[in-house]
C-alpha cells in the first residue's frame, strides 16, 4: 500500500493568508490520524515558537501516524526538530549549480556536506527517527546532481528521497513526467547500491498534481504528499480527498477511513477561512447531489424525459463513486426545473406529506430562479412552515373536540369557487359564504379568498348544545388531485383539536 503524507499543517500553511491556530492543528491532526494517513507533516519548527510548540504537542500524542517536522539542511534546524520529539524529519536543500553558486555561495560538494551532516546528526541522536531528504525543485534540477546528492544522503542514513515538483511543471506523457522520473531515479540509486524509499511532492501549477501523483504511483513510488483542499503555495498540491478516493476506488487501496474526509474538510475550510467549492469532488456540496426534475437523455427510451419520471431514476446511474465510501449520501435537490412529480418524489423520499405541494412548488421555483437549490432539509422546513401556519389557526378556542369527519366535494375546476356554486354530496351550497351540514353539526364554510393556488377559507361550525365554535382551518384547494387529501387533512386537523 502506498503511504500518504499529509502536509496540510506545513505546506498548507504556506497558502497565502492561511495560519492555523494551535488548537486547529491539534483538531486537524487527530482527524487525519483517524482517517489513517501514514505521516502528518506538522510544521517547520524554526519558523516560530508557536509552530515548534504545536509540532511538539502533536509529536507526543502517540498517533498511529508518524509526525514530521520540516527542516533546512543545518544543525540548528534539525536539532530544534529533534527537540520537538518528532518521529520523522524532512530535510531539504538545493542541488542546482547556479543557485548554489549565486545564492548559497557554495558548490555541489558544499551542498552534499551540509546535507550529509544534517542527516548524520539526526541519526546519531536517534537512529529511529525517519529522515527524508528532498532536493529542492528536484524535477527542474540537473538529474545527475539529484542522484549524486541523493546517494550521499542515503549513505548518511536518509530513509526517503523525495522528488519535489516544486514548480508544478511535470505533465504525464511529456518528457517531464513523474512515471519516468521515479523509475529513472530508483534505477540510478540502485546502481549506486542504495535503495531509499521514494516520495513525491507534486505542486498543482498546471492542474496536474493528482495526475502526476498517480503517474508516480504507477511507477511504484512509496509515499505521496497531499493536503486537505489541496492547500499549499500558489495553486497548492495534491488534494487529499481526491487522491484517497482514486486510490481506494480504482487501485484497491481502500484500507483507510475515508468517511472522515467530509468532517476534516469542513474543519480545514473553517480554520483556513476558505470555502469548499460546491463542485469539489468527494467533499463538495454537489459531489453527490442530483437535481430532481427534467434530465434529458436521448439514448434510453425507458428513461422518460418528463419532469416526473426522471426524478425517480436511480441516482447511482449518474455517478461512478459510491458516496457511502465517504460517509455521504445521494441527495436530490429541487430548483427552478422542479415539477409536481419531482417534488412528490422528493417529498416521498423525505417521508413528507403535504397538501400544500402546489404552493411549495411555486416557492421552490422562485428560489431556483434566484440561483438557490432546495435540499431535503430545506424542503422539510418549507413543508413544516406551511403545515404549522395552517394548524396554528386551527386550535379550538375552548378545547372542544370535533368528532365528525367530513369530506368536501368540489366542482371540476377551481374556478367554481370564484362563482358561487354548490357541493352536491352534502347538499351544501358554497358561495363566498357557504353552509355545510354534516351529521348533527352545522358548519359554515367561509371562503375568504381565492388565488392561483385555489381557495382559502375557514370552517366555522355550530352544534345545538355548544353554540358557535370557530375553527380557523386554513384550507387550500389546488387541483382535482389534491382535493381528497385536503378534505382528509381538514378532518384530521379538526379531530386533533
Ligand atoms: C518548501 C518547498 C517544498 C519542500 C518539499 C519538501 C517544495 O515550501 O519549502 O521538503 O519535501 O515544494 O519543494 O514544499
Ligand atoms: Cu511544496
Amino acid at each position: 500500500m502506498v503511504a500518504i503524507l499529509d502536509t496540510t499543517l506545513r505546506e498548507g500553511e504556506q497558502t497565502p493568508g492561511v495560519c492555523f491556530p494551535s488548537h486547529a492543528k491539534l483538531a486537524i491532526a487527530e482527524a487525519l490520524d483517524a482517517l489513517g494517513v501514514d505521516y502528518i507533516e506538522a510544521g517547520h519548527p524554526v519558523v516560530s515558537a508557536e509552530i515548534a510548540d504545536a509540532v511538539r504537542v502533536l509529536a507526543t500524542r502517540g498517533y498511529n501516524a508518524a509526525v514530521v517536522a520540516h527542516a533546512r539542511a543545518n544543525l540548528d534546524d534539525v536539532q530544534i526538530a529533534l527537540d520537538c520529539r518528532v518521529q520523522f524529519i524532512g530535510i531539504f536543500y538545493c542541488v542546482t549549480d547556479e543557485r548554489l553558486r549565486d545564492v548559497l555561495k557554495t558548490g555541489l560538494s558544499g551542498a552534499i556536506d551540509r546535507v550529509v551532516k544534517a542527516i548524520a546528526w539526526v541519526k546519531a541522536q536517534d537512529p529511529d527517527v525517519i529522515v527524508r531528504f528532498t532536493p529542492e525543485d528536484t524535477l527542474r534540477s540537473t538529474f545527475e546532481n539529484v542522484v549524486t546528492v541523493a546517494v550521499q544522503a542515503a549513505r548518511a542514513g536518509a530513509d526517503i528521497i523525495s522528488i519535489a515538483d516544486t514548480a508544478g511543471s511535470a505533465v504525464p506523457g511529456t518528457s517531464s513526467n513523474l512515471y519516468d522520473y521515479v523509475r529513472d531515479l530508483r534505477a540510478a540509486l540502485h546502481r549506486h547500491k542504495v535503495a531509499p524509499q521514494l516520495a513525491v511532492h507534486c505542486h498543482n501549477d498546471r492542474g496536474m498534481a493528482l495526475a502526476n501523483a498517480l503517474d508516480a504511483y504507477r511507477a511504484g513510488v512509496d509515499i505521496i504528499d497531499a493536503t486537505v483542499m489541496g492547500l499549499g503555495e500558489r495553486a497548492g498540491i495534491v488534494d487529499l480527498a481526491q487522491l484517497l478516493a482514486v486510490l481506494a476506488a480504482d487501485f484497491g487501496e481502500g484500507q483507510r477511513h475515508l468517511e472522515h474526509l467530509p468532517r476534516i474538510y469542513r474543519m480545514v475550510s473553517e480554520f483556513s477561512n476558505r470555502p469548499i467549492p460546491g463542485n469539489a469532488p468527494i467533499v463538495g456540496a454537489n459531489a453527490f447531489t442530483h437535481r430532481a426534475g427534467r434530465k434529458v437523455r436521448n439514448t434510453d427510451t425507458s428513461v422518460a424525459t418528463s419532469t416526473g419520471a426522471a426524478a425517480t431514476v436511480d441516482p447511482a446511474e449518474f455517478h461512478s463513486l459510491d458516496p457511502a465510501l465517504f460517509g455521504r449520501r445521494n441527495a436530490l435537490v429541487l430548483d427552478h426545473m422542479a415539477g409536481p412529480s419531482s417534488l412528490r418524489d422528493c417529498l416521498e423520499r423525505a417521508d413528507l406529506d403535504t397538501i400544500y405541494a402546489p404552493a411549495i412548488l411555486d416557492q421552490i421555483r422562485d428560489l431556483g430562479r434566484q440561483g438557490r437549490v432546495v435540499t431535503p432539509d430545506h424542503l422539510e422546513h418549507i413543508v413544516k412552515w406551511y403545515e404549522t401556519s395552517a394548524e396554528s389557526s386551527c386550535v379550538a378556542r375552548n378545547g372542544l373536540r370535533v368528532a365528525c369527519d367530513f369530506e368536501v366535494q368540489v366542482g371540476p375546476d377551481r374556478a367554481v369557487f370564484g362563482q358561487a356554486t354548490s357541493i352536491s354530496k352534502f347538499g351544501i351550497s358554497l358561495s363566498l359564504d357557504a353552509e355545510l351540514h354534516c351529521g348533527s353539526l352545522v358548519s359554515l364554510v367561509i371562503v375568504s379568498g381565492s388565488d392561483r393556488y385555489g381557495v382559502r377559507g375557514r370552517v366555522v361550525w355550530m352544534s345545538s348544545s355548544n353554540g358557535v365554535r370557530e375553527y380557523g382551518v386554513h384550507f387550500v384547494f389546488a387541483s382535482p388531485a389534491e382535493r381528497v387529501s385536503i378534505s382528509n387533512h381538514m378532518g384530521r386537523l379538526l379531530r386533533a383539536t
